[in-house]
């Protein structure tokens, strides 16, 4: 009997579907029992077949011996024992695979269950588009070992190391690919890095994954975005340190490596990576940073301009410093409800027992850029290009968009040699790992994060790690939503080709490129009794059961456009189309009748409403930011606003490359909550709104002004 090319009993990832989905094997235990079809009856379920929702995502079934095989690019292959004539299993898992028959009786297709929650639900139907077989996976095998490795301070951190099997025979060395990380490694395995990273596992790479301090099995203190120690001593331990010291000992005692090594990693592991490219091992010789943390205060996870993201801040803490391991908070109740009744963040932690947490101190205590959050910011750090970097980020990303713009922007004037790139795609945080065409309900047409993995990621470090010189990257992609076209440009924003637009606010609810010539201004009542949801109710907490968080922010905002307590304005349908690129600016004329406020501007893409697929009069997000008026002025110094008086409020609503097509309508929004994400502005000014008392929160009448003096208006780049 021949079996297919995997081996039973093993952990293994598995990618039907278009997330990948853990799924334990050797729990023979649940298997249903067996049975023998004939080998003429198998090879009628021979062929490829292509997901229903996701066409990219695509199965291979073949027959080898007497034994029925499906694979998959990002799937090992994999036996398919039958239960019955066209009811299969996969042995260990919980995976059961039903083809299905035309009327003619012939295989059309299959539906899979069993692939887990992560996978939207565990069912994928999957259409017959050819009766051969396909060799779509190359997965290779590694070998896993783990280490213990002293840091400088004596702290022993985890390491786990996967080396392709058989290496340390073939003679060639390879070079490294390292990632820490505070989620913990013991997940990592062989199946794990082919199904996430196809492409350089095959090539052949030693993955090397690390807890950070303090975190699962690694000894010593978790810190927080742990600052970087200036003038450190041989003592002093942060996170390029611990990176150096790990580094040094996998040079050392991992056999057969190449004296390379790249650091990559999403996220927090993002944030880790850009650590491995300050005060570089010399044996770093490439970093891609993917949606890092770059200042927690001014635009990334806790803070933004000022204003808390208090669901972020009271979820992530208590799921990172509440214990060693990760525990998402849960909870049943609508976290709008929740927040509310709290009052305040002080309320919110206190009934969580979470005011000792070392984050959720300095919530409490320093709200605004004090030196402690200054400290965790990296901008400060990248004065020069130590190592080449590839930084991705997502138009869409919920946590870390402004992360990897922010590093982008501080790296690139140090680039002399042509060594810092940077890809912005149409994804969410990390939203390049799954094979998917979608975000949320838009389709951007292709399998974009597969098309950045084959064709910028795996290269970069194909280039820098083993000297192939694939990697041509200008400096910046660009996928340009709207027209879902992916652009290259010399620098991101881009200049050559591209001019500075202003889209003023105009009278009668209206947006012009032309400037406003009347006296005009639009009001609005905002009452923090009734603040603005800022996804649609109910609320889950942010990694909780259910939760919509990660696709927030492409909901279709009709659910708010509707409420009095904001402001919108709108183009006619476009006659032609027109592109938005590059940091949009927000500059708004604005009085409140309070002392404080807090200024929302969204830029919505308003789509016919005869657009396809379900996408009528639906209302996209296409960049959005909050500012907190006391911080108007200063980070570090928060101010009283003057009631009545007119005030310019300017911040960043980050980058994008969009295009709205001909017939479809633009549209400014101007709101003062983003409720519970962020924490209520109370309204009128108290020094510290983490403490609020009720007393304080007072409804107050906003004005948003369109004139020649006050000529409210968004600012951008557009193609000449
Ligand atoms: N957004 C997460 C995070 C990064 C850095 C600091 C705090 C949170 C993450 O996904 O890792």
């Amino acid at each position: 009997m021949k079996v297919c090319g995997w081996p039973a009993r093993l952990f293994s990832v598995v990618l039907l579907g278009s997330t990948l989905v853990w799924a334990q094997a050797g729990g023979a235990a649940s298997d249903p029992v067996a049975v023998t079809l004939p080998a003429a009856k198998l090879t009628e379920y021979v062929g490829q077949y292509r997901s229903a929702s996701e066409p990219d995502v695509v199965n291979s079934v073949s027959v080898n011996g007497d034994t029925l095989c499906v694979e998959g690019e990002r799937m090992a292959t994999r036996e398919l024992k039958a239960e019955s004539q066209d009811h299969f299993f996969v042995p260990g898992t919980p995976l059961r695979v039903t083809f299905e028959r035309d009327a003619s009786g012939n295989v059309a297709g299959l539906k899979t269950t069993g692939l887990g929650q992560r996978s939207g639900g565990g069912e994928v139907t999957m259409a017959r588009f050819s009766a051969e077989p396909a060799k779509l996976n190359h997965f290779r095998e590694y070998t896993r070992t783990e280490a213990m490795v002293p840091m400088r301070d004596g702290a022993k951190l985890h390491l786990v190391i996967l080396r392709p099997a058989g290496a340390e025979k073939s003679g060639e060395p390879l070079p490294f690919l390292l990632e820490r990380t505070p989620y913990g490694v013991d997940g990592a395995s062989s199946t794990g890095v082919n199904a996430s990273k196809p492409e350089l596992a095959a090539s052949g790479y030693i993955f090397v994954s690390g807890d950070i301090r303090g975190r699962y099995k690694s000894e010593g203190q978790f810190v927080m975005n742990r600052p970087i120690v200036e003038h450190k001593t041989k003592k002093d331990v942060d996170e390029t340190t611990d990176t150096n010291d790990t580094i040094d000992w996998m040079l050392k005692n991992i056999p057969n490596n190449n004296g390379r090594v790249g650091v990559y990693g999403v996220s927090y592991p993002g944030f880790l990576a850009i650590m491995a490219g300050i005060d570089a091992h010399p044996a770093v010789k490439a970093i891609s940073p993917q949606a890092p943390m770059t200042n927690i205060w001014i635009g990334d996870d806790f803070f933004h301009n000022g204003a808390f993201r208090q669901t972020y801040g009271f979820d992530y803490v208590q799921q990172l410093e509440a214990q060693k391991t990760d525990v998402p908070v849960q909870s049943s109740e609508d976290t709008f409800d929740f927040f509310l009744k709290n009052g305040n963040f002080a309320g919110a932690a206190k009934s969580a027992g979470m005011t000792q947490l070392p984050t959720a101190k300095a919530f409490l205590s320093q709200p605004e850029y004090t030196k402690f959050w200054q400290a965790m910011a990296v901008e400060p750090h990248l004065t020069k290009v130590e190592v080449p970097t590839l930084e991705v980020g997502g138009w869409w990303d919920q946590e870390d968009m402004w992360g990897p713009q922010a590093e982008y922007a501080a790296l690139e004037p140090h680039d002399k040699q042509h060594e810092v790139f940077i890809v912005l795609g149409p994804w969410n945080h990390g939203g390049w790992g799954p094979t998917t065409r979608h975000l949320g309900v838009v389709d951007f047409g292709a399998a974009t994060g597969d098309q950045y993995r084959k064709t910028i990621e795996a290269p970069f470090f194909e280039k820098y790690l083993k000297d192939r010189a694939a990697f041509d990257l200008k400096d910046t992609a660009s996928f340009r939503t709207g027209v879902n076209q992916w652009k290259r440009y010399d620098v991101w924003p881009p200049k050559a080709g591209f001019k500075a637009a202003k889209l003023y606010l105009a009278p009668g609810n209206c947006l012009s490129f032309n400037a406003p010539s009347g006296e005009v201004k639009t009001d609005y009542m905002a009452d923090p009794a009734n603040p603005v949801p800022y996804r649609n109710r109910p609320i889950q907490p942010t990694y909780g059961r259910g939760s919509k968080w990660r696709t927030w922010l492409v909901e279709d905002q009709r659910f708010v456009s509707g409420r009095k307590d904001l402001a919108n304005f709108t183009t006619a349908p476009l006659d032609h189309d027109v592109t938005v690129t590059g940091d949009v600016m927000a500059d708004i004329f604005a009085a409140t009748t309070g002392s404080d406020a807090d200024w929302v501007v969204k830029l919505i893409d308003v789509y016919p409403d005869d657009a396809p697929n379900g996408m009528g009069g639906y209302q996209l997000m296409v960049v959005d930011e909050i500012l907190r008026g006391r911080y108007r002025k200063s980070f570090e110094k928060p101010e009283p606003v003057k009631p009545g008086e007119v005030t310019e409020y300017r911040w960043s609503l980050h980058g994008a490359d969009h295009t709205f097509l001909k017939g479809h309508k633009i549209m400014v929004e101007v709101q003062s909550s983003w409720f519970p994400l962020y924490d209520r502005n109370p309204q009128t000014y108290v020094p510290n709104i983490m403490t609020a008392p009720a007393s304080a929160y007072k409804a107050q009448t906003i004005s948003i002004y369109e004139s020649p003096k006050y000529p409210s208006h968004l600012e951008f780049e557009m193609p000449e």
